[in-house]
């Protein structure tokens, strides 16, 4: 396995199809002037553009371009890396790239073509990047809004990587504290009273706070919100799919169980992507199609991060309509109340004149009145602030390292506060806060981080 992370690397850098240039790059931890002599028949300036031609087995040129190369450490990966730009042809790559092989194989390089994303594993293992920065590169290459480039640019900056070192500064210290006093534990409450480690971790744990609050932004951004449209047959769940993204993609008919499957969409409000799912209206049938559609359903109300219970406002107060969605309230219990909201549609119609809940929001699918206020009650219930300045892009995986960080931590007060404080537990609980920061960066373990301890301050006597 070691052996095969050592061996050198080859692959087309640029998308698949036609382009006006087109990269193979080439990342080895040994020397590639041989492999640079072979391809381009002389010997490269570090970091200089040189035009030549990229030769072939019998010295015939392939292509003409621009060969680069970036010397170990200076490069992307770390390692030594050749950037051949040729022409962006599919075909033209291909041959570069199987001449980059061959070349490699008669020089006894062992050189292979990469796996998707083993450039950037490399920049991670060689300490270009961090873990945070790694994924925001494939979140920059992904990101389908303006928000979300900007956010990822950010991250892959270090933005979240600054905040989530200035919150493992803030823990190294309280631990140097706990595990000083572990030493000394005579003088063991005087001397976490006089360094203050309560208003420490309280401080700690403001900071933290903030700093989840922002991720979460970030993960918004990122992942998205599932939104699903329920509700009893013919109340307008299509038609409010079709309004939001202002286009015609559910058949909408005035016939009870329309819709059969789920129709899925992804729009954006403020440059948060939501997959709005429209459903088969709930009901008991004996129709087998509608009957798993109807299944369907429930299990996306399940999934969804908000459900938007859709009514008919003409036919509130109609018993047998009342009675059906009574049923369908009683089985939607389970969900939390803070992922649903009450829908009240067809305010445009003559016969809509019912009262309705104060949290409830009264729209028209047809005219498109009330969906501006529906966006805006989306985004607030998923807890987007409108767009803060410097957000950077983050993960889902990202947030639940900060709250298992967040737990430890609260933990670790609640020992803090018991007297006398069991030193040993409140130790072993700001190492498991540690441990759980340290997975986002990826860049700590707790060995190196006792040893890091012991280097960056001086304790014991
Ligand atoms: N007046 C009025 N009619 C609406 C509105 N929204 C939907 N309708 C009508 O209500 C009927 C049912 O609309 P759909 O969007 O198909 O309803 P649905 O909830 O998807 O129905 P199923 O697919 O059968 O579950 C259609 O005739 C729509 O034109 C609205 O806001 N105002
Ligand atoms: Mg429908």
């Amino acid at each position: 396995m070691l052996s095969r992370q050592l061996d050198p690397i080859a692959a087309i850098a640029t998308a698949p199809g036609r382009g006006a240039v087109g990269i193979v790059r080439v990342s080895s931890t040994q020397d590639l002037s041989g492999l640079v002599l072979a391809l381009c028949g002389r010997a490269l300036r570090p970091r200089e553009a040189s035009y030549l031609p990229f030769l072939s087995a019998q010295d015939e040129a392939i292509d003409h371009g621009l060969a680069l190369l970036f010397p170990a450490p200076h490069s992307y990966t770390g390692e030594h890396v050749l950037e051949l730009q040729a022409h962006g042809g599919p075909v033209v790559l291909q041959l570069l790239l199987a001449r980059c092989l061959e070349a490699g194989a008669a020089l006894g390089l062992r050189l292979r073509l990469a796996e998707p994303g083993e450039f950037t594993q490399r920049a991670y293992l060689n300490g270009k990047l961090d873990l945070a920065q790694a994924e925001a590169v494939s979140d920059l290459i992904d990101a389908s809004t303006e928000a979300a480039a900007r956010s990822a640019s950010r991250a892959l900056s270090g933005a979240l990587s600054i905040e989530v070192g200035a919150l493992r500064d803030g823990l190294i210290n309280l631990r140097m504290l706990v595990e000083a006093t572990l030493d000394f534990p005579e003088e063991d409450i005087d001397f976490l009273q006089q360094a203050d480690a309560l208003g420490r971790m309280a401080r700690l744990r403001e900071q933290l706070q903030a700093v989840l609050a922002r991720t979460r932004q970030g993960a918004l951004l990122r992942e998205g919100i599932k939104v699903v449209l329920a509700g009893q047959p013919n109340v307008g769940k299509s038609s409010l799919l079709n309004a939001l993204a202002g286009a015609e993609l559910a058949i909408v008919t005035p016939i009870p169980g329309t819709t059969r499957d789920k129709v899925s969409q992804t729009i954006q409000i403020e440059g948060v992507p939501l997959h709005i799912s429209d459903t088969a209206g709930l009901r008991e049938t004996s129709d087998e199609v509608e009957r798993i559609g109807v299944a369907r359903s429930w299990d996306a109300i399940e999934d969804a991060d908000v459900v938007l219970f859709l009514h008919d406002l003409t036919r509130v107060g109609q018993s047998d309509y009342e009675a059906e969605d009574r049923r369908i309230n009683e089985r939607l219990a389970g969900v939390d109340p803070a992922r649903m909201l009450q829908i009240f549609n067809k305010a445009d119609a003559p016969a809509a004149s019912a009262t309705v809940p104060a949290d409830a929001l009264t729209l028209s699918a047809k005219t498109g009145a009330g969906l501006n206020r529906l966006r805006q009650r989306l985004l607030q219930q998923v807890g987007w602030q409108s767009t803060p300045e410097g957000l950077f892009i983050a993960r889902e995986r990202h947030v639940q390292a900060l709250r298992r960080t967040l737990a430890h931590l609260d933990q670790a007060h609640a020992v803090s506060t018991q007297n006398p404080p069991a030193l040993d537990l409140l130790a072993e609980e700001l190492r498991l806060a540690h441990d759980a920061l340290g997975e986002i960066t990826g860049a700590f373990s707790a060995d190196e981080l006792l040893g890091e301890i012991f280097s960056r301050f001086c304790i014991g006597k």
